[in-house]
Parts: structure tokens; C-alpha cells; sequence
């Protein structure tokens, strides 16, 4: 295979003479060459076959001890203007950037075989998708985007009739933390990645592309790339109203997505469209509408169970790569809250001992197609996508944030979306539980300011016709002991139908100065043992707590300065206003 496009044609030989590759492989997506490659990591020892009679097409790769999340420090975006890019991004000139990488990438692949990936973010035939080739010396790579995209020859038809691609390079390096970095040119709609095997550092094709260099692309365009699942919330009545999520990394997005209705509820149904990326277009009708430009999963392991989500339990008993979780004497993938067997070698490969750390990886990932999901929409390969009902900003709170509340507008709802904050989580390498600001769920993932991407928020009052109503959740608050004052997973399904509700105005709502927060008997919850008490707290706020966090917010506001929109301090005026 080569290809017809000249400018694809002439990038991969200028990037075969600066990395020096023993050999070049143009990858088809065919099930072939994912078995060959699979086969190829088996016998280098990259990838170790689990037990293939409980597991069977498992396998598991361990990556380097320090090469085990994105590295957020890292990543750059780099433009003419560092004020395009703001200060939620790290910065670099475009010519400084590729000095530093063109070092990095001289010789790099030398007794490598470099993989050339087309793949396509969204379905083929869709006008809302966006192709791009990766560039990698990592059999992981492939078999990972063989599974997270529509890759191979398909794609690359698509980028010969269109002629625009997103150009990825992507070398492992030496694994060295001191020679990493995850580089981003958006205006030239190129990436360079190089010295990590790991998720969203090394494929492409997903945080790199279809956030960084997508958001930028859709604040020119017109629409909106976001950390988002979607999911279809069907009734008994056969009704169904889709629904997109922002939480941040490992705050439960691929958990609602794949939801299973608690026993009260088992006539309601949750379709997954997507667990991470939704890219959200003003459709021909007026309505927002959202397509998931991937087409697997790369979730979190731990957790997961049969009793938290049922279908992604099910969906990784097959035909699953597992990254850096433990193994049972049996050769059996395991982690903790598995709920069953016991880890007899850890994450990193050594004997399992109690009190030596956790046996598999916080942020150890399962990667699969989506299609292995029981719960997959087939409206997730409609050209076109799905008409969008909500929007749910989300975060991990132990306090201050309610269960639930609605936004009075647009513009109030995308304030509570700027007023995303959160505990950090595993997915990024740092300390894990401070709280900090992450807007729209989108602070590592925005390609550009902060303040220009609220003003692009904005501004779809008046592109769409109905907008969406937005609304906040927070599923982790916990009482003085750490425990959970609201059990989340299935019974979450309970605060959708609220949603749902709220949309299209069957059920009342208490006014706050934060939003419309449900009356007691607003959501149902007569059967789930909750204390009135604890209940209460969940459905109301502090006025004194949030007067602070209003004043945080507000100074972080203030720190985008003049370019900060006037609607977005008018709205935060107002909620001040209406805490005193
Ligand atoms: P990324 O893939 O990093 O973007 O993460 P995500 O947002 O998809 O998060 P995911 O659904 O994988 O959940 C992360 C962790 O939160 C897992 O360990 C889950 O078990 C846990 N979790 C998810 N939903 C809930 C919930 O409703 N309540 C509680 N207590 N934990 C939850
Ligand atoms: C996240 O960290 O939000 C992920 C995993 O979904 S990664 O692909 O590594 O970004
Ligand atoms: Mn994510």
C-alpha cells in the first residue's frame, strides 16, 4: 500500500529520513495484520496472553513504571500568538518546538519498523468527521487505534478524496520522563509526541486530535469538540432523549454511559453512543446534534464490576487489551474492586505483596471495541448523530457541590461549565485529590484560551434555535468518614429521569442561587434507604461555602483579564448577587 496523496506521500518520506525506520508498514485495519501484530508483541514479550479460556483474545501489556498516564506538564500547544493559547495551555513557538523535537525524532526509529495509521474520527460517511494519520514505531499503537478508531484503508480512501488529514508523529523514544513531550500545531493541524507508550500521550488520534487540535478546528468552524460521553436515556414508553456528559478524567463518564437501571427502574434503558469525545454540530434541523469520533473504549479498570457497571464487566471478558492492571494465578486479568479472585503478580509485573501498593494500576485501562458494548446505540455510526437533550457538567466534590441542579439559561449554564472544579484523579501524573479548576472537564484538553472557547460557548444562544438545558451533577460526596453519601452507578439513572424531566417541564424545582435544585420528593428515591438528613444535604447548599467558592472562581475569572467575555462576568455578578 502507499497512496495517491501527494502531500501524505511526501510527509511520510520526510518523516522516514529524519527517524531512519528499518522498515516501513502502511497499516489496512484488516483483523489480519491486528493478529500479526498481536502475535509480533507476544513473541517480543510487549504484550502477555492472559488465560484464553475465561479471557479469550485477552492480552496484557505493562508499560513502564514511569510511562503510566498523561503527563499534562508535558503537552504543549504551540502557535504564533501564545495569547491564542492562553494560560490553561503550556506554550512554545512553532519553530522552537520542532528544533526541540527534530532532536528528539533524528535516528529514533533506527531497527524499528515504522506503522503508518489513516484513521477516521467518526463514521466514514459522516461530514462531521475528521481523518488523520499517525505515524508510530509502536505495534501498541496500532492494535490500541485498530480498536479506538475507524482505521485502515477506509480512512485513507476518505483522506485521498478530501485531502485534509491531521499529521501525528508518534515515536516511544527511550521511555525517558526527561525526554517527553506531547506537542500540538494546530494551526498547521499537526502533533509530535515522543518518549511515551501510554493512552492519551501515544494515541493520536484521541486526546491529541480529536480535543486539542479538534477544539481549535471547531472554534473556526463553528462547532464543539468536547470531553464528553453520550448516551440515549429510552422509557417505557419507547421515548428516548439523549444526553452528553463533561466529567473530568476518572470522574465517571464511561461508568453513566453504559448505566444498567436498578431492579425499580428495569423497564428504562441507557444506549451508549460514547464513553469520552463528543463533537457537537448545529445539525439541519436546528438541533444540537453529537457524533462520537471513536469507536472503542480506553477505560478505567479499577472499579469496575459486576455489581458497578454489568456491561463493561461483560464487555472485558473478551477481546480486551489490559494495560498495567495484576494477574490471578490462573492468568486472569484482576484489580482492585474486582470482587473476585486474588492478584498473584502485580502491575509491574513482580510477586503480589499485601501493603506494597495497589496490585493493579489506579488508572490501569481496558482497551476494546465498541461494539463488544451490549448496551452500543446503532445510532452511534448515524452520518448525521443524535439530537441532544442535555448537557451534564460533573465533578468529583466530597463537598460543596449538590447532587443535582439545573441552569436557568444558556449562558448561566455555561458559568457552571467554566466553574467546573474537581480532584485530581490517576489519569495525569501528579498528586491525586486536590481540587482544582477544570472547566467544562477540558482543562488538559483545550487546544486553545480558555476565555475565547467561553466566548465560542456563548455564542450558541444564538446559533441554536432550542438549545440544550444544562445542568450539574456530583456523585461523590462523602460524609466525615469518606463514605459516599450517594451509591451513583445504576441508581444514578434516578437523577437522569429527573433531567429528563426538568427538560421537558414535568417537574418542579426549587430556585437557589445556583440553579433549580429538585424538591425532596423530586427525584425518587423512597426505596434507597437514605437518611432524610443526608438526603437534604444532598438537594441543598451552603450559602456560606459557596459564597467562597464564588469568590474563587471569580478570581480565577479575573485572571483571563480583558479578554474574559462580559456575559460570563455578568452571569457570575448575578449568582454573587443572589448569595447575599
Ligand atoms: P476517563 O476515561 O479517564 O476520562 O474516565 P471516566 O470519566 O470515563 O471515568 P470512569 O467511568 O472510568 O470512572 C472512574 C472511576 O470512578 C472508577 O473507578 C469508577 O468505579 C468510579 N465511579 C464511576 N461512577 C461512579 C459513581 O456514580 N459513584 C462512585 N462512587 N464512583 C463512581
Ligand atoms: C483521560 O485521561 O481522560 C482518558 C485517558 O480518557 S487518556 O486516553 O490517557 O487521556
Ligand atoms: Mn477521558
Amino acid at each position: 500500500m502507499t497512496t495517491k496523496n501527494q502531500e501524505l506521500a511526501s510527509w511520510v518520506s520526510s518523516v522516514a529520513e529524519l527517524t531512519k525506520p528499518e522498515s516501513v508498514v502502511w497499516c489496512d485495519g484488516s483483523e489480519q495484520e491486528y493478529q500479526r501484530l498481536i502475535d509480533l508483541m507476544l513473541e517480543e514479550g510487549t504484550l502477555s496472553p492472559l488465560n484464553s479460556e475465561t479471557h479469550p483474545n485477552c492480552y496484557l501489556h505493562l508499560s513502564d513504571p514511569q510511562d503510566v498516564a498523561r503527563v499534562e506538564h508535558l503537552t504543549y500547544i504551540c502557535t504564533d500568538d501564545p495569547e491564542a493559547v492562553g494560560d490553561n495551555n503550556n506554550w512554545l513557538a512553532v519553530d522552537d518546538a520542532k528544533q526541540k523535537m527534530h532532536a528528539l525524532y533524528d535516528g529514533c526509529m533506527q531497527g524499528r519498523t515504522m506503522y503508518i495509521i489513516p484513521y477516521c474520527m467518526g463514521p466514514v460517511d459522516s461530514p462531521y468527521s475528521r481523518c488523520g494519520v499517525e505515524i508510530t514505531d509502536s505495534p501498541y499503537v496500532v492494535v490500541n487505534m485498530k480498536l479506538m478508531t475507524r482505521m485502515g484503508a477506509r480512512a485513507l480512501a476518505r483522506i485521498e478524496r478530501e485531502g485534509t488529514f491531521v499529521k501525528g508523529l508518534h515515536s516511544t523514544g527511550e521511555l525517558d520522563p526527561e525526554r517527553r513531550f506531547i506537542m500540538h500545531f494546530p494551526e498547521e493541524l499537526s502533533i509530535m509526541s515522543y518518549g511515551s507508550g501510554y493512552g492519551g500521550n501515544a494515541l493520536l488520534g484521541k486526546k491529541c486530535h480529536a480535543l486539542r487540535i479538534a477544539s481549535w478546528q471547531a472554534r473556526d468552524e463553528g462547532w464543539l469538540a468536547e470531553h464528553m460521553l453520550i448516551l440515549g436515556l429510552e422509557s417505557p414508553e419507547g421515548e428516548t432523549h439523549y444526553i452528553a456528559a463533561a466529567f473530568p478524567s476518572a470522574c465517571g463518564k464511561t461508568n453513566l454511559a453504559m448505566l444498567i437501571p436498578p431492579e425499580k427502574y428495569k423497564d428504562w434503558k441507557i444506549w451508549t453512543l460514547g464513553d469520552d469525545i463528543a463533537w457537537l454540530h448545529k445539525g439541519e434541523d436546528g438541533q444540537l446534534r453529537a457524533i462520537n469520533p471513536e469507536a472503542g473504549y480506553f477505560g478505567v479498570v479499577p472499579g469496575t464490576n459486576a455489581k458497578t457497571n454489568r456491561n463493561a464487566y461483560d464487555m472485558i471478558q473478551q477481546n480486551t487489551i489490559f494495560t498495567n492492571v495484576a494477574q490471578t494465578d490462573d492468568g486472569e486479568p484482576w484489580w482492585e474492586d474486582k470482587k473476585v479472585g486474588e492478584p498473584s503478580v502485580d502491575w509491574k509485573g513482580n510477586d503480589y505483596t499485601p501493603g506494597n501498593g495497589p496490585a493493579a494500576h489506579p488508572n490501569s485501562r481496558f482497551t476494546v471495541s465498541a461494539k463488544e458494548n451490549r448496551a452500543y446505540s446503532s445510532l452511534a455510526e448515524a452520518p448525521d448523530g443524535v439530537p441532544i437533550s442535555a448537557i451534564i457538567f460533573g465533578g468529583r466534590r466530597r463537598e460543596l457541590a449538590p447532587l443535582v441542579y439545573q441552569a436557568k439559561s444558556w449562558e448561566h449554564g455555561v458559568l457552571i461549565g467554566a466553574g467546573v472544579a474537581s480532584e485530581t484523579t490517576a489519569a495525569a501524573t501528579g498528586e491525586v485529590g486536590v481540587v482544582r479548576r477544570d472547566p467544562m472537564a477540558m482543562k488538559p484538553f483545550c487546544g486553545y484560551n480558555f476565555a475565547d472557547y467561553w466566548a465560542h460557548w456563548l455564542s450558541f444562544a444564538e446559533r441554536l434555535e432550542n438549545p440544550p438545558k444544562i445542568f450539574h451533577v456530583n456523585w461523590f460526596r462523602q460524609d466525615a468518614e469518606g463514605r459516599f453519601l450517594w451509591p451513583g452507578f445504576g441508581e444514578n439513572l434516578r437523577v437522569l429521569r429527573w433531567i429528563i424531566e426538568r427538560c421537558k417541564g414535568t417537574v418542579d424545582a426549587q430556585e437557589t442561587a445556583i440553579g433549580y435544585l429538585p424538591l425532596e420528593d423530586g427525584v425518587d428515591i423512597a426505596d434507597l434507604n437514605i437518611d432524610p438528613a443526608v438526603w437534604r444535604a444532598l438537594i441543598s447548599i451552603d450559602d456560606d461555602q459557596w459564597r467562597q467558592e464564588m469568590d474563587e472562581f471569580g478570581d480565577y475569572l479575573d485572571s483571563f483579564g480583558e479578554r474574559l467575555p462580559v456575559a460570563l462576568r455578568a452571569q457570575h455578578q448575578m449568582v454573587k448577587a443572589a448569595l447575599t
